[in-house]
């Protein structure tokens, strides 16, 4: 895979990394900064603006994790960033609690150290890996997604990570295989609402193998340039930016290869209300809520405006050759 590193790669783009929705969003930014005075001679030019949206502070708060700009299609919105702080303390993460801010002060009890990931099932090399092993199994690249919550709200998060498919070459899987099921840790000593009965433990999800050897499938070890904190699935977890959010397994400790659709947590606990596939698609409405629209997390208050969510999250042009053919009002 290409890597590429340098401010100047960085300020020419190819086109297609670069939706309309992204410049309409980052001029809307710009609009907004002029409109309050706050936009300087160095937001004069477009390289200015797009430097503007994709400025990422790093928190200081966690070991950083260096990543190289992701030349993957699609892979950088323009989108400003949300807050670290929004980030980190409005989370889904159900075996520390279902409230929103339950993950971020519960979630100090995970313990990270050691770790490792067993791959198995479906493949010609099944392996065990240790985190350490598993971080350095190919350049670590840094990716700004939507991240669109099936409940409607939505965040744009800079990803440290890789694509999953690095990880699928070499372990090779078999012909026979069609599925890859992810497993979560569940370990009731150290997550507390283990055990409660809104889901089945472990927490476990799963994706087609060509929809997890798009290279917009990530697996992630950090975000904005430093490890994942504990709410957000340390050390390890999945990101599919064009499904919603809960395809996005936390804290991994199994990958298995199948050949038959593997049940999935959310599935099992409410069929009718979550699907297999759960790409993004605001034409599919939850039985209890539209999917039309979203409202992003820290952006105007609690009254903002809502969006309009787009197709695949915005990522039709990268993965919506998956699905030609088929009916996704059934398929949801
Ligand atoms: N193990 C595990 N992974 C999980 C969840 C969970 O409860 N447990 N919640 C999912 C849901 S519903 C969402 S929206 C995202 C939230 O990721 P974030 O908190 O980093 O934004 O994680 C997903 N991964
Ligand atoms: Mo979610």
């Amino acid at each position: 895979m290409l890597i590429r590193t340098t401010a100047s790669s960085f300020d020419s783009p190819v086109s297609s990394e670069i939706t309309p929705q992204d410049i309409y969003h980052a001029r809307r930014d710009l609009m907004k900064l002029v409109a309050t005075g706050a936009a300087g001679v160095t937001l004069a030019s477009w390289a200015g603006r797009r430097a503007f949206a994709q400025t990422i502070q790093k928190p200081g708060k966690l070991a950083v994790l260096p990543a190289g700009k992701s030349a993957v299609a699609g892979a950088m919105t323009l989108e400003k960033i949300t807050d670290y702080k929004d980030a980190t303390s409005y989370n889904n993460y159900y075996e520390f609690g279902t409230d929103k801010a339950d993950p971020a002060k519960n979630a100090h009890t995970l313990v990270t150290k050691p770790w490792s990931v067993v791959v198995e099932g479906l493949v010609k090399q099944p392996k065990t890996y240790t985190l350490e092993d598993l971080i350095k199994l190919s350049p670590q690249e840094e990716r700004i997604y939507r991240h669109r919550c099936v409940e409607g709200w939505s965040m744009v998060i800079p990803w440290v990570g890789y694509s999953l498919a690095e990880l699928i070459k070499k372990v090779e899987p078999l012909g026979s295989a069609k599925y890859v099921e992810f497993v979560t840790l569940a370990d009731p000593k150290t997550m507390p609402f283990v055990g409660s009965r809104v889901l089945d433990w472990p927490y476990v999800e799963a994706l087609r193998l060509d929809e997890a050897m798009n290279p917009l499938a990530l697996l992630a070890f950090g975000m904005y340039g430093e490890v994942l904190p504990n709410q957000n699935g340390a050390p390890v977890r999945l990101v599919v930016p064009w499904k919603y959010g809960f395809k996005s397994g936390k804290s991994i400790v199994k990958i298995r290869f199948t050949d038959k659709e593997p049940r999935t947590a959310w599935n099992k606990a409410a069929a009718q209300e979550y699907g297999f596939y759960s790409n993004v698609n605001p034409t599919v409405d939850h039985p209890r809520w539209s999917q039309a629209t979203e409202r992003r997390i820290g952006e105007d208050g609690l009254f903002a405006k809502k969006r309009k969510t787009l197709m695949f999250n915005g990522y039709e042009a990268q993965v919506g050759q998956l699905y030609a053919g088929m009916d996704l009002k059934k398929l949801f």
